[in-house]
């Protein structure tokens, strides 16, 4: 007879610890997640604890900490979920694979290969990142696929990629901040958004940088800031042009850098000299004198780095608004050095990994094109068909939902994203997902656009699903799995397989771990500008992360980029002049108030997991939308009070939270809830004309008391 072991027998708890890392942002905190259960207990304790790595230091956020109660959550989708009027019934996998094979062609034969498209997201595994691209391509035959991280990434994506040739979230480690003696904060809420990030700033502080925050708003990072310019909404370009006027009239330039490394300064040169200094002043907000404070302290530091994150790259010009702060960089020649360069905070987890291999509309992995011929050809045979077979480019995320609207696009599946509520004007976006005639979301929760959907398909949850993920330093991590997938839920990989099958294109798609696929993805993008063909899974394991360009198993990776060449041709970084952004809808009579968006501490993107985690929907329940005293007395709304805002194109209903933190002139709503709470049925169509990055951050409304007269406070 075999003796039980005492665990067995229920008198030790049995315990089982889970090597991983947090599914939200861009920092990719690696942690344990310890499962225990008591002897008769009926259900187990969860405890988290962060585990030592090089970018979080051995730190986690509330987030991270909680983010095992969604992955553990009783809403999770255990089963396929088809359609029944107005609810769903669960059906099996077979029935599933076989209404998408026979709908989707169904619809291809009537309307041709291109009605039918394909949505990502940033917090895909490179992995399925890199399958979604292929399986689009080669399965579907579509040209319309993009994801979410246009909406996130494109503008510093397509800044850095013109002004340095290349596009890598942060060009220096972050244990360069420390070296840094002037850090420029501009639209980037580290303390709330990366929060373990927040010592590399503090340390830099201590060792005497002087930090400069540019936010319309007073935010947990501009509260250690030396220098807070509360600049009016999208108006970011127009101050980078005042810093630059400065740094050129006082000779804080770096004639050498700009003779040597870069090109166009000359044009820049004649730009800055017509501006005036008193006229940005009144466009920005910011006064001559705090303009002039901050540049001399960046021009005249030995060191600097500039970051920026949405709230300059989330506007109809955000892809001028960050050349414009390189330029600031450049001129100063503070790149490419210790302590100096410049960063784009990512966003979601996988934030950088999934904008390189082939998500996008225009691009093949490694960051290859679609376009070009070699480059086709390259993958083509990489994917075994023939270059002729690969569709060509298609549109950005937004434009794909106009064109649902329009009904050119029949089908959609959605993996990794909530469009209903990340997409701006979203009233027209959920117009636009009613009409389809198939709609696919693969997702953990029934989020609201999968509620919308034909057919919703379970996929696991980070503690499920092994995979990579590439950090917000360009470091590829290895995301372990030692978890079961729970119910019926299958990995995102493996659902384009089966649905591969369906439509006859299975052998193109046959994996059968992540690392096959990772090792399909080393070879696609070997040669490319993301270059991952160096890094292994044994390697990751061994190195807790690589940095790509990683172009061979014996190459370490560049932490910092630039220190001899830029990634152009001639290797120098181009320059360029940038006008001060017009706002594409000023406040007016109407609609007085600059509204503007973003995140708050305790909830991700649209909220669809960090509401399910009890700890975090405690904190932050519902939305609100943060005004100044000023606007409360004249808009007679009271601290607490609902209140509907409302521009050109909706309205919503949210709590007023009354404090000076913000600027007179605007108001700030969160992003993280739906429904009647979502701000982006408010927010503008317009794309930014490069790179169709929507204008999230500065739109007109008009604000006022939803419940009665009766209740105007008295400031
Ligand atoms: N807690 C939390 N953390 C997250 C996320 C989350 O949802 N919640 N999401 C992750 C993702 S995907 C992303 S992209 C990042 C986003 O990270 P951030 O870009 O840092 O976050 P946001 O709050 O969108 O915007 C940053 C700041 O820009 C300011 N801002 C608004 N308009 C302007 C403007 O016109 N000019 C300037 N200079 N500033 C402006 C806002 O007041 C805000 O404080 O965070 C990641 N981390
Ligand atoms: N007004 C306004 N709008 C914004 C922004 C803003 O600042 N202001 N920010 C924009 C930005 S930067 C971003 S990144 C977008 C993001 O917005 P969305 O793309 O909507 O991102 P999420 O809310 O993370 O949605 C992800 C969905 O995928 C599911 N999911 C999570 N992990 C996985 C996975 O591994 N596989 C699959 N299949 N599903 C998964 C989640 O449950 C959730 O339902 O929002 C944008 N929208
Ligand atoms: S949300 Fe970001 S900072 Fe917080 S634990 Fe997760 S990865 Fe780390
Ligand atoms: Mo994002």
């Amino acid at each position: 007879m075999r003796l039980e072991t005492r665990e067995q027998a229920g008198l030790t708890p049995a315990v089982k610890v889970l090597d991983t890392q947090c599914p939200f942002c861009s920092v990719q905190c690696k942690a344990l997640v310890t499962e225990t259960w008591a002897p008769g207990a009926s259900r187990p304790v969860y405890t988290v604890e962060p585990k030592m790595n090089a970018a979080s230091e051995g730190r986690l956020c509330i987030k991270g900490m909680n983010a095992y109660q969604h992955a553990l959550s009783g809403e999770r989708i255990m089963q396929p979920l088809r359609r029944e009027g107005a609810g769903f019934v669960p059906i099996s996998w077979d029935e599933a694979l076989d209404m998408i094979g026979k709908r989707v062609e169904r619809l291809q034969g009537i309307y041709g290969r291109d009605a039918v498209g394909v949505y990502g997201g940033g917090s895909l595994t490179n992995e399925s990142a890199y399958l979604l691209g292929k399986f689009a391509r080669v399965a579907l035959r579509t040209k319309y696929i993009d994801y979410n991280g246009r909406f996130c990434m494109s503008a510093a994506a397509s800044a850095g990629n013109k002004a340095f040739g290349v596009d890598r979230g942060l060009t220096n480690p972050l244990s360069d901040i420390e070296l840094a003696k002037c850090i420029i904060l501009a639209g980037t809420n580290i303390a709330e958004c990366q929060p373990t990030l927040m010592p590399y700033f503090t340390r830099a502080k201590e060792n005497g940088a002087y930090l400069i925050v540019i936010d319309p708003r007073e935010t947990g990072t501009s509260k250690l800031a030396d220098l807070h310019l509360k600049v009016k909404p999208g108006m970011d370009a127009a101050l980078a042009n005042g810093l630059q006027k400065v740094l050129l009239e006082e000779g804080l330039l770096d004639e050498k850098f700009l003779r040597e490394r870069t090109n166009g300064f000359d044009a820049l040169r004649a730009h800055l000299t017509a501006l005036d200094l008193e006229e940005i002043a009144g466009l920005t907000g910011v006064s001559a004198a705090d303009i002039r404070k901050a540049a001399l302290a960046f021009g005249q530091a030995p060191t600097g780095m500039v970051f920026t994150a949405r709230g300059v790259e989330q506007q109809t010009d955000g892809y001028m608004a960050v050349r414009a702060f390189l330029n600031l960089v450049l001129m100063n020649g503070k790149i490419g050095k210790p302590g100096s360069g410049y960063g784009a905070v990512t966003g979601q987890g996988n934030g950088q990994g999934g904008r390189e291999h082939g998500q996008k509309a225009d691009q093949l992995p490694g960051y290859r094109l679609i376009e070009n011929p070699a480059d086709r050809a390259y993958i083509a045979d990489v994917w075994d068909i023939e270059p002729e077979e690969l569709p060509g480019k298609g549109v950005s995320a937004y434009e794909m939902m106009e064109k649902i609207h329009a009904q050119e696009i029949r089908a959609l599946i959605v993996m990794g994203s909530n469009p209903i509520v990340s997409n701006p004007n979203a009233n027209l976006v959920e117009e636009g997902l009613r009409k389809l005639d198939f709609l696919v979301v693969a997702d953990m929760f029934l989020s609201e656009t999968a509620r919308l959907a034909d057919l919703v398909l379970p996929c696991t949850s980070y503690i499920e699903n092994a995979g990579t993920l590439t950090n917000l330093e360009g470091r590829v991590l290895l995301r372990e799995a030692s978890r079961a997938p729970i119910g019926e839920s299958r990995h995102d990989w493996r659902i384009m397989g089966d649905i591969a099958e369906k439509l006859g294109r299975g052998r193109y798609f046959r994996f059968e771990t992540a690392e096959d696929i990772f090792e399909e993805l080393r070879v696609a993008s070997r040669g490319g500008i993301a270059d991952y063909y160096g890094i292994t899974y044994d390697r990751l394991r061994r190195e807790e992360g690589v940095y790509w360009p990683c172009p061979s198993t014996g190459s370490a990776g560049e932490g910092r980029l630039f220190a001899d060449r830029f990634a152009h041709e001639d290797g120098r970084a181009q320059l360029i002049p940038v006008n001060n952004h017009e706002l594409p809808e000023p406040a007016d009579d109407a609609y007085p108030l600059y509204l503007t968006t973003g995140r708050v501490l305790t909830q991700y993107l649209t909220g669809v997991q960090t509401r399910r985690s009890h700890t975090l929907a405690a904190r932050d329940f519902e939305s609100f939308v943060q005004l100044h005293p000023k606007a409360a007395r004249a808009y007679r709304i009271a601290d607490g009070e609902l209140v509907r805002v409302t521009s050109r194109r909706g309205s919503i209903v949210v709590r007023a939270r009354v404090n000076t933190d913000i600027r007179p002139d605007s108001v700030f709503v969160p992003m993280h809830w739906g429904d009647t709470q979502n701000v982006n049925k408010l927010t503008l169509p317009e794309l930014d004309p490069t790179c169709r990055m929507p204008g999230f951050k500065a739109c007109a409304v008009r604000i006022e008391s939803y419940i009665s007269e009766s209740a105007v406070g008295d400031y």
